[in-house]
């Protein structure tokens, strides 16, 4: 028989090797939910790369910014290398104007759509498509058909191509948003956000909808417009060489794109024939906010805003972006942190296009909550010149805006 004694030693030391036990593995989980991707990155050492010196920033050799600010200049149509095709001409483009949109943001969008159709298309007839995650109701169809005498075509987003991938752990990205969210990130814990942010960026020139085209026009909801444009813009990008066009330039929050950079450099290591030798490098990388590419593994965040562009769909399906995308989405980043569509659009076009083939439109003018883009032109009514942002907004978003840089290292050309 065992002494009493013994048996309660070691009925003790049982149940406290078991609660060591558990309180070990209780702490092993804490670190994985608490540890972020931009850490696990960094101990992968995916911010170390060896050799990776033609990826860095070097100050540019010419300081293009203009004196004055471009807008406050009497703003013309742009120069253009074959004369601008005009309404009454009959060449088009293969272009449409397109919106993903929700049922519930039927009265933006034809707000947008009214004044896209005043300035522009009720001269030019380009046709719009509009993608829905849902079914369009009726009543949407109805209402928008009734906006325009263009061909008009609602396309549902078939799941596969929505939902977040397979790879994509849930859990982790549920705990990576709500830490997103607590850190102050504006819809960081949104899962309609992040799937619109990863369709936005690489899946829209997919969709079987878009394959008649080259050309694409995108339009927001709640969106404004100030100017009357007289030539084909789809036709001025073709004639002229341009892949991607922008109004608005920004700066973005590192926090939702700490590991963006990285993993581009990390892609590019291994193909580096996709680099376009003239690219806009500088300008993405520039250091006029240290904190911001410290956050951003070496990316300024700046960035176009995407909620307005006028772009090529053949850049976007050539193999450099599309593959660039493929590994992007491998990672995970648009889930486990919140990837939006504007910086990996401005990453792409920056580094797999001709710096020449980024255009700013400055002749548009534009507006989403909160900024604009407000030329002085007589073809302009309702919007301040130069205006950046409301009057009341001023002193907390002036300096969110990032085309001074687009300005210094690309020029207004
Ligand atoms: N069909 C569909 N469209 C969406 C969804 N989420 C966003 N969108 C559309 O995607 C575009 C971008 O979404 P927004 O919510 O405007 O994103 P944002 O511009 O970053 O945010 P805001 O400043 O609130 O406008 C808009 O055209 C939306 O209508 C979604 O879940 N389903
Ligand atoms: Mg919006």
């Amino acid at each position: 028989m065992t002494p009493l004694i013994v048996r309660r030693l070691f009925l003790l030391l049982v149940t406290a090797s078991l609660g060591l036990l558990v309180f070990l593995i209780y702490f092993s989980l804490q670190d994985d939910w608490t540890r972020t991707h931009a850490d696990f990155l960094k101990e992968e050492s995916i911010y170390k790369q060896p050799n990776d010196a033609f990826l860095q920033y070097t100050e540019p050799k010419e300081d293009l910014t203009p004196k004055n600010n471009p807008l406050l200049e009497e703003v013309d149509e742009p120069v253009s290398a074959k004369p601008l095709v005009r309404a009454t001409d009959t060449r088009r483009t293969k272009a449409a104007l397109i919106s993903l949109v929700r049922n519930k943001e039927l009265d933006g969008i034809v707000d947008a759509m009214v004044q896209v159709e005043d300035t522009f298309n009720h001269k030019f007839g380009y046709p719009w498509i509009f993608f829905n995650d849902e079914e369009f109701t009726d009543e949407f169809k109805e209402k928008v058909r009734e906006q325009t005498d263009s061909e008009v075509k609602f396309e549902l987003i078939e799941k596969k191509d929505w939902d977040a991938p397979r790879w994509i752990d849930k859990d982790k990205a549920k705990k990576a948003g709500k830490k997103l969210e607590d850190a102050g990130v504006r819809y960081g814990a949104m899962d309609s956000y992040h799937k619109m942010c990863r369709w936005n960026s690489g899946m829209f020139y997919k969709h079987k909808a878009m394959d008649d085209y080259d050309w694409y026009w995108r339009v927001e909801p709640d969106t404004q417009y100030y100017c009357d444009i007289d030539y084909d813009v789809f036709a001025y990008m073709e004639d002229n060489d341009k892949v991607y066009g922008f109004t608005i330039a920004l700066f973005d929050n590192p926090k939702t794109v700490a590991t963006l950079w990285p993993e581009t450099k990390s892609f590019l290591m291994k193909n580096k024939e996709y680099l376009h030798k003239d690219n806009a490098m500088q300008f993405l990388l520039n250091p006029s906010r240290p904190d911001w590419n410290a956050q951003a593994g070496g990316y300024s965040t700046c960035h176009f805003w995407s909620n307005f562009e006028i772009a090529s769909l053949k850049f976007f399906r050539g193999d450099a972006y599309a593959q660039w995308f493929e590994h992007l989405d491998k990672q995970g980043g648009f889930f486990y942190e919140r990837w939006g569509d504007a910086p990996v659009h401005s990453v792409g076009a920056g580094l797999f296009a001709n710096q020449s083939q980024i255009h700013w439109f400055k002749d548009i003018g534009y507006y989403h909550f909160p900024y604009f883009n407000c030329p002085k032109s007589k073809k302009c009514h309702g919007c301040k010149p130069g205006r950046f942002t409301t009057d009341d907004l001023k002193d907390s978003l002036m300096p969110e805006n990032c085309l001074p840089q687009y300005l210094k290292y690309m020029g207004d050309r």
